[in-house]
């Protein structure tokens, strides 16, 4: 197993017309902020601190179930996306951890693994299981569910593969699991709704026992899709029921395409952090459902907002809050890392423009009912254009000022995809 391309071979240098007009802008921005009060300097440190974790199935062309277009230069192996997965940290700063997929990405030789991702800098955050989809040689079938299965024996067999998944995720250094389950039924009548959920709980009391010392266990809701009627844990209530039913390393995961049009996610994050339940994001856009689209590309606001309720709980130190930041988006047509690279940006400009808000001057005008100055203490720091800061906390972790010019520039993909000739990596992602 070697990589072929270190991230070392991307080009970082911006030039000195961009350094210059860098300094100048943020020099400008910094007076401005002191002028309000506040150092610029805090923001970019807290940036530099910003840290969300790439998934290994994320690094190849996604798709819809309709078609896929890969690109050239994808990678073939898992060692190649951790070389690619490199690449976006480099030039981000903030993406220095895989999130893998079991089986899709499962690894032939964990130690190996864990050692090139030590030697291109990477650490592996939450593992994630799949029970939604059949495996070649797999005994039971999970068309009808995983753990809300009727038979026994089809739970026991999902409950064997999650704790192969921690297995393998110890060996690799990661401290969570993420549960994601198709499980529902697609017609009235199909499933008892309430026994189905007891047999869910009851299979994850059974994974939640086996979880290793320190680690802590995600549970991810989604409205629909693929169960059409009813899904088992479909919100966020039912989420929280399973995490607080098994336990205080128990937590909820918000994947922010997993949430029917309008509904109000930071109230949901507000709530989860209420109850010191809030484990974890999967961070993406959408417009319509589970888009899976660029985070910020849709709603850049409500991503500001969401970050808003995170910094609070972090300036508020709030019980439990330790959340596992990572992306989940399939890039139909942008090129992946390219898409990772434009996330990671989005991610960073959300977080330091939340560290923008006027906290105190917030709270006086909440307590005073000025509902027009408080809405304008958000908009304020929304409206800030924080790019600078962004810019600032990168080049200060030796990463890009245009993570996205300087991969263009780089001639990765060129590079790559002259190696990568033979052998495809079979997309998991074009359901
Ligand atoms: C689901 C969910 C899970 C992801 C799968 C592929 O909709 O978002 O997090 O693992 O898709
Ligand atoms: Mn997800
Ligand atoms: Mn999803």
């Amino acid at each position: 197993m070697l990589t072929t391309h270190t991230a070392e071979q991307v080009a970082l240098s911006p030039g000195a017309d961009a350094l210059r007009h860098h300094e100048r802008d943020y020099e400008a921005l910094a007076e401005r902020l002191a002028r309000r009060g506040q150092r610029a300097e805090t923001i970019v440190d807290a940036v530099g601190r910003f840290a969300v974790a790439v998934p290994s199935w994320a690094l190849g062309t996604g798709g819809t179930r309709f078609g896929r277009f890969p690109g050239p230069g994808e990678p073939r192996s898992l060692a190649e996306k951790l070389a690619d997965a490199a690449v976006v940290h480099r030039l981000t700063g903030g993406a220095p951890r895989v999130s893998l997929h079991i089986p899709w990405d499962e690894p032939d030789d964990v130690a190996a693994l864990r050692a090139l991702a030590a030697e291109l800098g990477l650490g592996f955050d939450a593992v994630n299981s799949n029970t939604f989809q059949d495996q070649p040689g797999q005994p039971r079938s999970y068309k009808l569910g995983s753990f809300s299965h009727p038979d026994a024996a089809v739970r026991r067999q999902a409950v064997e593969h999650h704790r192969h998944v921690i297995e393998v995720g110890q060996a690799l250094g990661a401290d969570a699991i993420t549960v994601w389950l198709a499980d529902g039924s697609s017609y009235p009548g199909q499933m008892s709704l309430r026994q189905s959920f007891d047999r869910v709980l009851d299979c994850l009391r059974d994974v939640y026992a086996a979880l290793p010392a320190g680690w802590r266990l995600f549970t991810e809701h989604k409205p629909y899709e693929p169960a059409f009627y009813a899904t088992v844990v479909q919100d966020w209530g039912s989420s929280l029921l399973l995490a607080q039913a098994l336990g205080e390393r128990a937590q909820c995961l918000v994947d922010l395409g997993h949430h029917l049009p309008n509904t109000n996610i930071e109230l949901v994050v507000a709530r989860l952090l209420g109850a010191g339940k809030l484990g974890g994001f999967h961070f993406n856009d959408s417009k319509y459902g589970d888009d899976d689209l660029t985070a910020g590309s849709i709603k850049p606001y409500g991503l500001f907002l969401i970050f808003h309720e995170l910094v609070l709980a972090e300036r508020e130190r709030l019980a439990g809050f330790r959340p596992a930041y990572m992306m989940d988006q399939s890039h139909n047509i942008k090129d992946p890392i390219e898409d990772l690279l434009q996330t990671v940006d989005q991610l960073q400009l959300a977080y330091a423009k939340a560290q923008l808000v006027d906290h105190g001057a917030l709270t006086e005008y909440q307590e005073s009912g000025d509902v027009l100055l408080a809405e304008r203490a958000l908009k304020d720091a929304f409206e800030t254009d924080a790019r600078p800061l962004v810019a600032e906390a990168r080049r200060r972790a030796g990463a890009a000022l245009d993570p996205v010019l300087a991969f263009r520039a780089s001639g990765y993909r060129a590079r790559v995809a002259a190696q990568r000739t033979g052998g495809t990596y079979a997309p998991p992602r074009s359901l």
